[in-house]
């Protein structure tokens, strides 16, 4: 592959974010070059998300690129509350007049991008290293980076951050040109991925006074469980065999018994924070997905997020470069931010309802699993609490 050193759009980082957007770019004819510091196969052996709002797998249909998501991807209208030992249904497809969410991991919503990519023979350079980015606030950003040992440069209109919370372009950024927000939780999620069946056919949430569970899936033989656990634990002192006893704890005694474990393919631990910058542009660099900001997991809200904010910037480009227009760039960030800062909202509220507290925080010790309890019985009871927790599940529309 000729490695371009000109191109209308660079986008660092060839994750969901990044790759969604040089697809929907290059059906508009708008031409992008993605910078990735990893290979294929790292990118797509992190085992992460789960669940597409309808609006993401609708930005995916735009995309070219879900064919194998309606084959493979399983619809979902509803999904379980466990606490006190039973279950409760969340009917959301009741709810939301018809809405629903879609199960299919993002390892393949990854692979359909990646191989989607290729089969265009767009240019996506993995391994790049080093990758520095320059003259963002002017109008002729270059981004300079290592690849196969020869610095390169890359010179460009615009540059899109699409390189995850950990990546190069948000500290790029002077910190007097930006605001961060965060929230650290005072515990993780060990997750497990099985080539087990699914314990029920719907994903259950449980709130357990020994912590959190998420009964999960990413097809009719593959299943994906979390437990919440401590910041101190390794994830090498958790036995397969202690996983599936302290998950079988966690769920009401129908689901503990229909469990099918098995041995874990994957067991990692990841921690959970919510985290969002202010703005997201500087000039001619956008920030996209994680690079912009984090959800905990609980509300499946990182990857749909990641999403909406491509809508956002795919639109805003494809704008300027059609229409001759900068309205779209301009209003760029303050539209994901609405959006990012209600899922965060949601994420924060389902994370504190669902997950056990140390006594020193504010939700913490009995009290707070008490007050926990009398907000779970509630929304059992009551229409008006479920469609509001149904409508920020299915995704509030753009
Ligand atoms: P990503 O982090 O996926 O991709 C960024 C890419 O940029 C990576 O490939 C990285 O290698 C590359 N990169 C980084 N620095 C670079 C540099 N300097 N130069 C070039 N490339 C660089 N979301 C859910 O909805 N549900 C979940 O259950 C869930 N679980 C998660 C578990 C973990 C451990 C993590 C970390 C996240 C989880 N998420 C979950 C959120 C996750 O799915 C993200 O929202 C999603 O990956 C966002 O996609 P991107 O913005 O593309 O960022
Ligand atoms: C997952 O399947 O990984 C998953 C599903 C729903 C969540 C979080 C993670 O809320």
């Amino acid at each position: 592959m000729v490695i371009p050193s000109h191109t209308q759009v660079a986008i660092i980082g060839a994750g969901p974010s990044g790759l969604l957007l040089g697809s929907l770019l290059a059906r508009e004819g708008i031409d992008a070059v993605i910078l990735e510091q990893r290979t294929p196969d790292y990118v797509l052996g992190r085992i992460r998300a789960g669940v597409l709002e309808q609006t993401t797998v609708e930005l995916l249909e735009r995309a070219g690129v879900a064919d194998r998501l309606h084959r493979e991807g399983l619809p979902h209208e509803g999904f379980d509350l466990c606490f006190g030992g039973a279950r409760h249904r969340i009917d959301l497809k009741r709810l939301t007049r018809g809405k629903q969410v879609v199960v299919y991991g993002q390892t393949e919503v990854t692979r359909d991008l990646m191989d989607h990519r290729q089969g265009l023979g767009l240019p996506t350079v993995y391994e790049a290293e080093q990758v520095s980015l320059h003259g963002f606030d002017g109008t002729k950003p270059v981004v300079r980076y290592m690849h196969q040992g020869q610095p390169r440069e890359l010179s460009c209109d615009f540059i899109a951050g699409c390189d995850g919370f950990h990546g190069a372009s948000r500290a790029s950024v002077p910190a007097s040109a930006l605001t961060q927000h965060e929230r650290v939780y005072p515990f993780g999620w060990l997750g497990v991925l099985s080539r087990t069946p699914p314990v029920a056919h719907e994903l259950i949430y449980s709130n357990h006074e020994r912590g959190f569970a998420l009964c999960s899936m990413r097809s009719h033989n593959l299943s994906r469980y979390y437990v919440q656990c401590s910041l101190q634990d390794q994830v090498e002192q958790w036995s397969d065999e202690a996983f599936w006893d302290e998950l079988r704890v966690r769920l009401d005694p129908a689901a503990a018994q229909a469990l099918v474990t098995g041995p874990s393919i994957e067991k990692s631990i990841a921690p959970l924070r919510s985290f969002v910058t202010e703005p997201m542009r500087f000039g001619r660099l956008f920030l996209a997905g994680d690079a912009a900001h984090i959800v905990p997991p609980t509300g499946a809200k990182g990857l749909n997020l990641a999403a909406s904010d491509v809508h956002y910037l795919s639109s805003a480009l494809i704008e300027h470069y059609r229409q001759g227009s900068d309205h779209g760039i301009e209003h760029y960030s303050a539209r994901c931010l609405a959006r990012v800062w209600k899922a965060s909202r949601f994420s924060w509220w389902f994370t504190s309802l669902m997950h056990r507290f140390p006594q020193s925080e504010l939700s913490g010790g009995a009290m707070g699993y008490r007050l926990q309890q009398a907000e779970l019985e509630y929304l059992a009871q009551s229409e008006a609490a479920q469609t509001v927790m149904a409508e920020n599940y299915v995704g509030l529309p753009f």
